[in-house]
């Protein structure tokens, strides 16, 4: 078990989101001061205005840069390889956020993946998965995307569109598309809080080390705060793995008394999870706040 955050420098996090699914989430992403948003796409929409830092590519040859393999092609010709590469070139982690099944997003997540690791960052990509609805081909297309970028970054994260609509089941697809991406900006902009420079490193070889990454989400109140706030993320719609096949975990949370708290929540994750090893942060929580939200990513 060990503890994020406590070296003295914050890491220097880039956070780029990739394709229509990418800017959504981003634009929900609240960047701490050590982290950079950058946003990649074939077009940039009203919305993502704020984003400081707009790379424009098109969708057409993405899959073929994207399946350069960073070790027998380790140069960047491409003006995408080099456009991306100077946006990141002073930083030790990369979270990279995209939808999995279009023409964009899929192929550009795995890009940045190959740039950021030849650069020598920690990366990370949190990507969706089509629901059912939207067709076999999209299906199949994000499973060849979702195969190249676990080839190209250290950890994925996959969220399913379709466990969404357990959750909430009348949901129309607008509005299932802007609930997840909210859902998707809370674990990115608090990774990003969460992490040191000297964390990279560590972090890289957790992540490595892991075939599958989800995430879970819970909060609790009151006496039993600790115990249904894990309980919760462990029955969160995307957190599939059984607790017992965890071998590494990646816990933050925000408690109302740390001292006690923290190490009933760590309890709690160690009774269910007792094979993994845990790497876990504090986030400073809201004023006044008296919920413990924990936020679990499970690594099977
Ligand atoms: N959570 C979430 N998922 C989305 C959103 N928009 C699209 N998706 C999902 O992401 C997949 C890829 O869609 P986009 O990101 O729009 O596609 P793209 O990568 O920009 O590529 P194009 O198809 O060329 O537009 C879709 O099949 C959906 O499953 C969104 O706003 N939020
Ligand atoms: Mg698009």
């Amino acid at each position: 078990m060990w503890q994020l955050g406590t070296g003295e420098e914050r890491a220097r996090v880039a956070i780029v989101g990739c394709g229509g699914a990418g800017a959504n989430v981003l634009r929900r992403v609240v960047a701490p001061p050590n982290a950079l948003r950058i946003a990649i796409n074939d077009a940039f929409p009203q919305s993502i205005a704020d984003v400081p830092t707009r790379i424009l590519v098109s969708g057409a040859s993405l899959e073929g840069y994207a399946s350069m393999d960073e070790k027998s092609v380790p140069q960047m010709e491409t003006d995408e390889e080099k456009q991306i590469s100077a946006a990141l070139l002073d930083r030790d982690v990369v979270l990279i956020v995209g939808g999995l099944g279009g023409e964009l997003g899929g192929w550009g997540m795995g890009l940045v993946g190959r740039v950021a690791r030849i650069l020598g960052d920690t990366t990370m990509a949190l990507a969706t998965i089509p629901f059912g609805l939207e067709g076999p081909i999209r299906r199949r297309l994000a499973e060849t995307q979702l195969r190249l970028l676990q080839k190209r970054v250290d950890g994925v994260i996959t969220f399913g569109n379709d466990p969404l609509l357990q959750v909430a089941k009348d949901l129309p697809m607008v509005k299932a598309f802007a609930a997840l991406s909210a859902i998707i900006a809370r674990p990115v902009s608090n990774l990003a809080m969460a992490l040191a420079r000297s964390d990279a490193t560590p972090l890289r070889r957790m992540l490595v080390d892991v075939r599958e990454w989800r995430y879970g989400m819970g909060v609790g109140r009151e006496k039993h705060r600790c115990f249904v706030a894990v309980e919760e993320a462990y029955s969160s719609p995307w957190f599939t793995p059984l607790p017992e096949e965890i071998r590494h975990a990646i816990v933050l949370m925000s408690v109302p008394e740390p001292a006690e708290d923290e190490a009933e929540v760590l309890h709690e994750i160690r009774r269910r999870s007792p094979r993994a090893v845990l790497a876990w942060a504090r986030l400073q929580p809201p004023p006044e706040d008296d919920r413990a939200v924990v936020q679990v990513f499970g690594g099977m």
